[in-house]
């Protein structure tokens, strides 16, 4: 406890670096076959058009080639673990507008983190939040901007979707957390949540198209090391319905997981079978 107590101390939204505070890794996979991405026409605006020399796609579903699942956010649910508290990071939570399109597509910050959007483009974007839980902003860059701090930032838990006015087809998120134990998979599908101190935790996993209400899964973490591997399965998993209405009713994180799954992970690993079609097989890997 002695140690619980000297990492909470510590503990920012900051990356946490304590050489003996502990990791929680993964990888997060889609298994079956993926839907091809969806090209964006960029053809009706030709300064959009003219940033990109090859094909742009959707960022909606980013899979790998073994199924690596990028923009999935690994949180650990904070009302299970009360006690995790941090303070805000100084540095900004950074979102950016370039070539008519937001980097990184899914953001994930801290409540009282400073949220900045740029503008990397030498022409207007309207960069528009539809928060249901936070304060909302919306306001116009109309030259390039090297990072305007947003008055409204998030004050609470929500997965935010954000678009552009200007350009129909410019989407992102942001997921705000109240801890600061949480991390985006990348292209490689793998996420890291650092500084953990051993106990057992709850971890959300939240995908925009899979997963718009997180999955949970149980986690031990155990003499300083902690792995959950997460698996969504591709038949029955894909949200037909990508309106801005409806994506804006499925952004607030509900209490109430639909399959709630759980899995401790020590030594040991087996696999859990989901219980409804359409959320993710947890499986865990020592
Ligand atoms: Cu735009």
């Amino acid at each position: 406890m002695r140690f619980r107590n000297l990492l909470l101390s510590a503990a920012t939204c900051a990356a946490i670096s304590l050489s003996a505070s502990a990791d929680l890794t993964g990888k997060v996979t889609f298994s079956g076959k993926a839907p091809e991405p969806k090209q964006i026409d960029m053809s009706g605006v030709k300064e959009c058009a003219d940033k990109h020399p090859d094909p742009v796609f959707e960022q909606t579903l980013v899979v790998g080639e073994k199924g690596e699942l990028a923009n999935v956010v690994v949180s650990i649910k904070a009302e299970d673990s009360p006690d995790l508290k941090g303070e805000p990071s100084k540095d900004p939570a950074v979102l950016d507008q370039k070539g008519c399109m937001y980097e990184p597509h899914v953001l994930a910050m801290c409540v009282g983190q400073p949220l900045v959007v740029k503008n990397d483009d030498e022409f207007l974007h309207n960069v528009h939040s539809l928060a249901q839980e936070n304060p909302n902003f919306n306001f116009g860059q109309p030259n390039k901007d090297d990072g305007k701090t947003v008055d409204q930032a998030p004050k609470t838990k929500e997965y935010i979707r954000i678009k552009c006015d200007v350009h129909p087809w410019m989407s992102a998120y942001i997921a705000v957390f109240e801890n600061p134990y949480f991390a985006v998979t990348g292209e490689d599908g793998t996420y890291a949540i650092k500084g953990l101190p051993d106990g057992d935790y709850t971890v959300q996993f939240w995908h925009e198209k899979l997963a718009s209400t997180p999955v949970e899964a149980k986690v031990t973490i155990k003499d300083g090391k902690g792995e959950l591997n997460h698996e969504f399965k591709a038949e029955g998993a894909m949200a037909p319905d990508t309106s801005d209405v409806k994506l804006a009713s499925m952004t607030k994180t509900s209490e109430k997981s639909c399959c709630e799954m759980s899995k401790k992970v020590e030594k040991v690993a087996t696999a859990t079978p989901a219980a409804k079609p359409a959320d993710a097989q947890v499986k865990a890997a020592n």
